[in-house]
């Protein structure tokens, strides 16, 4: 009789706690994705910058440090582009950094990594900046609903800053509505031309906290003159200064949501991106003025990730992927003094060029992977791109996708996971004005000849990279791109121009 009950018990145990498909996916890591804006390869502590991010460092100290990762592209629609979708943004026109009215870009149906871990069971959600366009027909419709956007496409929860930080409109869009919207007070937007009758940066300098050093003369809000036009919506407008915490308080809360199931959290930061507007308690932080103070907040937001994965018990359980969209820049349209305090910190590293630039810096960018479960700390060397993320993961979950529309992420789990130092054999990288160069595992970096201005046309100060001649360099030697080899060289220059038309071509060859 005993052992009868012992039997039912046993029974009902199984049935009533987990069921096989459950149990399974308990099994299954979580993901986060922290997606930082602007980040350089030089710029994180334990990658030589001497600002202090003890966070991201611990996170290097007990993971996997990439020396040879790469974003797709030097700025950040395109770069968001590649990574959610596998593929490479430049194969379509129209993937250049997006206005703050841009449709959605990513289309409901494509395959996407969110898509795949849906597909595996994963909740997936969305904090942070998106920049990759809403809505569809006359534009993002901010006073109803706005669709398609993320869960169209693979998300469960969005919690975004539309565009950009310095991008109208300066609302929060939770899921499909803008966060505390008085619906007597509409919001316009407009960037062909001024809409209401808000102050701009250009008529009225003197209401601004912040000064403009180049563009971003429009709209003021909160003392900061934007990129387009906006009025109303007045109750929903963000204060720069709370951004890194509000993204943190819903991060937080998705965490909490799903620390029973697997999920996949794609935390998507607005530092170190302009305008550089920390909150007051990190205002003053380093010697390094407002950019030093936003990249201290970004370690924060980590160590403060960390700290709620340790308190809901998924740290050990949980792969957190630490990188970023693009390379540094200091002017990027703010007086911030972001290149006057700079002192001797390089958030290049050792490399050339920066945001927007077919240098390395452009896409070059800090990339450390932390699984306890799994990860051992060390360094590696292999040639790594964001456009892999997709077809990894599905490799690692045992899933097939869409290799039609995926059509240039490969599955790289092993050199991921730091098993193997074999990563890719080439990459694409994008500059501005849609030039495309070329690297291969070698360390050989080719860059068409391109009758570009050699430093980024605004007031970034940025090296291009652009020259009416090829150039080839070897990084691996000549990190900083000084010594073009295109003469010397000619038989990999050749080699290296025909693997780039082969990757420019794969569509053609596949329809
Ligand atoms: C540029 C902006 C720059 C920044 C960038 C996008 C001007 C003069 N400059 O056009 O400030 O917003 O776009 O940055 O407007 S990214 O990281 O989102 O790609
Ligand atoms: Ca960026």
């Amino acid at each position: 009789m005993k052992n009868l009950l012992l039997i039912i018990l046993i029974v009902l145990g199984s049935f009533s706690c987990n069921s096989p498909e459950k149990e399974s996916n308990q099994a299954l890591p979580n993901v986060v994705l922290i997606y930082t804006d602007d980040v350089g390869y030089g710029d994180i502590q334990v990658y030589g910058g001497l600002i202090q991010t003890p966070n991201i460092d611990a996170l290097a100290a007990e993971g996997l440090m990439f020396t040879n990762a790469y974003a797709t592209s030097a700025t950040c629609t395109p770069s968001r582009y590649s990574l959610l979708t596998g593929e490479y943004a430049w194969r379509t026109k129209g993937r250049g950094v997006a206005p703050g009215d841009a449709l959605a870009l990513i289309k409901p149906g494509v395959e996407t990594l969110p898509s795949v871990f849906q597909r595996a069971g994963y909740r997936s959600g969305v904090v942070g900046k998106w920049h990759l366009g809403l809505g569809e027909g006359e534009g993002p419709n901010w006073n109803g609903k706005i669709s398609p956007g993320p869960l169209e496409i693979g998300f469960d929860y969005a919690f975004l800053i539309p565009a950009t930080g310095d991008r109208v409109p300066t609302v929060f869009v939770e899921n499909h509505h803008v966060v505390n919207l008085d619906h007597n007070d509409p919001i316009q937007v407009s960037y062909a031309e001024k809409i209401g009758d808000w102050p701009t940066g250009s008529e009225n300098p003197e209401l601004l906290t912040t000064m403009y050093s180049h563009g971003h003369d429009q709209t003021i809000v909160n003392g900061v003159s934007r990129i387009g036009y906006m009025t109303g919506g007045e109750s929903a407008l963000w204060r720069d200064e709370d951004i890194a915490d509000e993204m943190l308080i819903r991060a937080h809360a998705f965490l909490e949501r799903n620390k029973s199931n697997p999920f996949f959290l794609y935390f998507s930061t607005h530092d170190i991106h302009v305008p550089r507007i920390a909150h007051e308690r990190f205002q003053g932080a380093t010697e390094f003025g407002p950019r030093g103070d936003v990249l201290v907040q970004l370690d924060w937001s980590v160590g403060e990730l960390v700290s709620k994965l340790k308190e809901l018990n998924l740290y050990e359980n949980t792969i957190i992927i630490f990188t970023s969209d693009n390379g540094p820049v200091l002017d990027d349209g703010y007086v911030d003094w972001a290149k006057e305090k700079i002192g001797n910190h390089r958030p290049s590293g050792k490399l050339r060029g920066g945001k927007y630039s077919a240098f390395e810096a452009g896409t070059k960018i800090p990339m450390i992977v932390h699984w306890p479960e799994k990860i051992s700390n060390g360094v590696s060397d292999a040639l790594i791109s964001q456009v892999d993320l997709l077809a990894s993961f599905a490799g690692f979950l045992n899933l097939d996708f869409n290799k039609e529309q995926a059509i240039d992420s490969e599955n790289y789990w092993d050199a991921i996971m730091g098993d193997s130092s074999l990563g890719r054999d080439i990459l694409v990288q994008e500059a501005i004005q849609g030039v495309l160069t070329l690297i291969n595992k070698e360390g050989y970096k080719f860059i068409p000849a391109h009758n570009g201005p050699a430093i980024v046309p605004w007031g970034t100060e940025i090296e291009t990279g652009f020259y009416p001649e090829d150039q080839l360099f070897w990084t691996e030697k000549d990190p900083g791109e000084t010594r073009n080899l295109a003469q010397s060289e000619m038989e990999i220059l050749k080699k290296m121009q025909k693997k780039l038309e082969d990757v420019v071509n794969k569509k053609s060859d596949k329809e």
